[in-house]
């Protein structure tokens, strides 16, 4: 059953504020981007505001870092401070593995980058995104040249998938990453058994500059529910 819309903000709201508590002071921390995200960032900026210091934050996207500023986090990028503390993100699926799916609001390939920047990556989500294969509930977003959309469309359409150019909100335009790049929507139609393997065989695709599949990456996830709290590792 898919909750009221009120409980499941209300479950983001709870992941995003107790991952909050996980930031310490002189700490430099990545900001995710998304709803969950956007409620950590809100309770971070509030813990500034109580007294926190931290040494700077880089978000992943342009979005999450104009709403960084808004509620007041000093914000740094990865040339002056290239390892974080913490990575704080949410995601689209999550698997009992804590493999990831991510990239539904198109902030993917700088999702990794600060991921793999930081020294520990903790995912929020709802319970909602918890799922046994990846790609049973969404697509598998790879971020693509625009030069070379169709070639790549082609490989990705041989390893299996039905593959969809993704597009703006109500709108005919390709939707275009903060790296100039397009979205290929990925559906398996089974959900991927295999995630590693066809990961590997996306990312062998030239013009394909990275995919929605995060593994091995995050080391725990705060998972809020109708039971409350739980924290998955
Ligand atoms: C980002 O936001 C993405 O990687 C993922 O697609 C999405 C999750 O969004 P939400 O928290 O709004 O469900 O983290």
């Amino acid at each position: 059953m898919i909750p009221h819309e009120n409980l499941l903000e209300s479950w983001k709201k709870a992941a995003g504020t107790r991952a909050a508590e996980l930031v310490e002071d002189g700490m430099l921390v990545g900001l995710g981007t998304g709803t969950t995200a956007h409620y950590f960032i809100t309770a971070l900026g509030q813990r500034i505001q109580e007294g926190l210091q931290i040494k700077g934050a880089v978000s992943s996207s342009l979005g999450s870092q104009e709403l960084a500023k808004k509620v007041g986090i000093p914000v740094t990028t990865l040339d002056f401070n290239p390892t974080l503390d913490l990575y704080i993100d949410g995601a689209d699926e999550i698997d009992p593995f804590l493999r990831l799916v991510k990239g539904g609001g198109g902030a993917l390939l700088r999702e990794k980058i600060v991921a793999t920047a930081a020294r520990r990556f903790v995912v929020i989500a709802d319970e909602t995104k918890l799922v046994q294969r990846l790609g049973t509930h969404c697509p598998i977003p790879a971020e693509v040249v625009p030069f070379a959309i169709t070639p790549v469309r082609r490989r990705l359409e041989a390893l299996g998938a039905l593959v969809k150019l993704r597009q703006k909100p109500a709108s005919d335009a390709p939707f275009i990453t903060d790296n100039g790049n397009v979205i290929l929507d990925c559906t398996f139609p089974d959900g991927v058994a295999d995630p590693e393997a066809i990961d590997t065989a996306m990312q062998r695709i030239v013009g394909l500059v990275d995919t929605g599949f995060f593994l091995k990456m995050a080391e725990e996830a705060i998972i809020a529910g109708k039971d409350g709290i739980k924290v998955l590792r």
